[in-house]
């Protein structure tokens, strides 16, 4: 894989941001979504991610999550998230906007992170909106109530038709509209509005290097598109920077 195009646009570079989907979680046996093995190849995501789903069936909507959360727990961080953990200690300046609710950002070291969609271990009642953070897996009793008041729990993590959290979005907004270079890494680009970030760094000037293993709708758009896996490609930049005199 030819890299040289990268060079120019990371070496020197103080602002650098990240915006990860579930592709990057891939390597370490988190399935994405979308795709022929994704989450969502026997469901359709208003079954199962939208809050009427959750209405109409908190059970059902709970054992996918108590699933997820059961196989998350298994799974470890990857080359593709330690290399970006490592990055906040080589850029000035380096954020992680992730899409992702699997925390392995976070497991990996990154300090920096935004989580757009929520965090799968946090769960939040549905009548006084009090949340928790509960690693058991797999869940005793499904759907979980709120100890407090008997409400529902349900997972504090962001469904279809629903608003992302306002201080993740501005703090998005402060780094898009700062950083010299965004990296997209592993999401399809197909959900509102995390699609529309790459578009915004792009309009005022400032580079998106595209790492995927398959063409998406942002691909022709990119200042640079890499076919590969995150978990190869990411510690493929980081060799070639650090051949790169600092
Ligand atoms: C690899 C790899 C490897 C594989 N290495 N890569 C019509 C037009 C425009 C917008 C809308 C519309 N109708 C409705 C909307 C809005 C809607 C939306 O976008 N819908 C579209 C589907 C049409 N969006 C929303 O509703 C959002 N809210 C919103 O807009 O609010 C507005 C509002 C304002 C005020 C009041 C009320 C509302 C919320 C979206 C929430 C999305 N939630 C989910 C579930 C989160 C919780 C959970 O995890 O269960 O988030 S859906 C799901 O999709 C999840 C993901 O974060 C998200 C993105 O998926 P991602 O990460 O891109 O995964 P995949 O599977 O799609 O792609 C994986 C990629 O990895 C692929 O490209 C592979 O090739 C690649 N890959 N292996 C690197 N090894």
């Amino acid at each position: 894989m030819d890299l040289s195009p990268l060079l120019p646009l990371l070496h020197r570079t103080a602002r650098v941001a990240a915006l990860t989907g579930a592709g990057i979680s891939a390597e370490s046996g988190i399935p994405t979504f979308r795709g022929p093995e994704g989450y969502w190849k026997n469901h359709r995501p208003e079954e199962l991610a939208t809050p009427q789903a959750f209405q109409r069936d908190p059970r059902l909507v709970w054992e996918w999550y108590d699933m997820r959360r059961t196989r998350i727990a298994a799974c470890a961080p990857n080359a593709g998230h330690a290399t970006l953990a490592r990055w906040e200690g080589r850029f000035a300046d380096f954020a992680v906007i992730t899409q992702n609710v699997d925390g392995l950002h976070q497991r990996a070291g990154s300090r920096r992170v935004i989580p757009i969609h929520g965090h799968i271990w946090e769960m939040r009642c549905t009548r006084e909106e009090t949340t928790i953070l509960d690693y058991t897996t797999p869940l005793p009793n499904l759907p979980p109530h709120c100890p407090a008041c008997g409400a529902l729990y349900r997972p504090a993590v962001v469904w279809f038709g629903e608003a992302l959290p306002m201080e993740a979005l501005a703090e998005c907004g402060r780094i898009l509209d700062t950083c010299d270079v965004l990296l997209v890494i592993g999401t399809s680009g197909q959900v509102h509005p995390a699609s529309t970030f790459p578009y915004t760094v792009l309009e005022r000037g400032g580079a998106v290097i595209e790492i995927n293993p398959t063409e998406t709708p942002l691909s022709a758009d990119a200042t640079v598109s890499l076919r590969g896996p995150a978990a190869v490609v990411l510690p493929a930049i980081e060799r070639e920077l650090h051949r790169e005199p600092s």
